[in-house]
């Protein structure tokens, strides 16, 4: 028999929406690590684990073969570049966009016009660093991770780049959204090398998923 197979995940928002389609193909998790501390858990199928890693580290570890598979958003993955990565599946879940916000009353498409030079804070440097070089948006980037809403109110930036679902958050802070960079969603990812030498193992699974996802949609 094989080695079990590794699905890396996040705890939090991507656990909770990959859950249900987990049990649709079949691998309910032995534990909740919400609840245990593991990082590994068990599942009920005897040759599937689950992995749990912060969002940002999935691509990591699956592109480095420490788990065959992982879920995560499309925000990570691009800024991971996607190395060594096969994206088989978009699993439709943890959607939300990628926006430019600024503060209420900043004149962000007049600021655009004149050519100006924009201070950017964000977790998303490589993503966003396209995103204003495609707009020929002249910006300096501030590298920060997390909290990103704070820099305008502060001044530390003209404007963010975040993930916005339901605008709650620029809300309560007196941010408003400009512009979009990118639609997310969470993707299945699995390992390159691995499914070369082990389709066996990893073909059905990648299909189960598939199949849960449109039998979902
Ligand atoms: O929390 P940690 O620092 O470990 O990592 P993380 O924040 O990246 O993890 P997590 O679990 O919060 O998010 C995992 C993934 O969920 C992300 O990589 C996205 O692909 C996806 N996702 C979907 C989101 C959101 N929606 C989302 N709204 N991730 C984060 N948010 C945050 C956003 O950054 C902002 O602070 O929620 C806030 C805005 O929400 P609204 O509803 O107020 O607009
Ligand atoms: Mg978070």
């Amino acid at each position: 028999m094989p080695a079990a197979l590794s699905i890396a995940l996040s705890k939090g928002r991507i656990f909770d929406e990959t859950l249900p389609l987990l049990a649709r193909v079949g691998i309910r998790p032995l534990e909740d690590p919400e609840q245990s501390r593991k990082l590994v858990i068990g599942t009920s199928r005897d040759d599937v684990r689950l992995i749990i890693v912060r969002a940002s580290d999935t691509p990591t570890y699956v592109q480095h073969g420490a788990a065959d598979i992982g879920i995560a958003g499309k925000d990570v993955l691009y800024e991971h570049g996607g190395a060594g990565l096969y994206q088989p599946v978009d699993l439709g879940i943890a959607t939300c966009r990628m926006m430019v916000a600024v503060r209420r009353g900043f004149d962000y498409a007049g600021a655009v016009q004149r050519g100006a030079r924009l201070r950017i804070a964000t977790k998303y440097v490589r993503t966003a660093r396209e995103h204003f070089a495609r707009k020929g948006v002249h910006v300096d980037l501030i590298h920060l991770y997390g909290s990103m809403e704070l820099a305008p109110i502060v001044g530390l930036a003209d404007a963010i780049v975040d993930l916005v679902s339901s605008g709650h958050t620029l809300k309560a802070n007196a941010l408003v959204a400009v512009e979009e960079v990118m639609p997310v969603s969470a993707r299945l990812i699995v390992n390159q090398a691995a499914l070369k030498t082990r389709p066996a193992q990893l073909q059905p699974i990648i299909g189960a998923f598939a199949k849960a996802t449109q039998d979902h949609q």
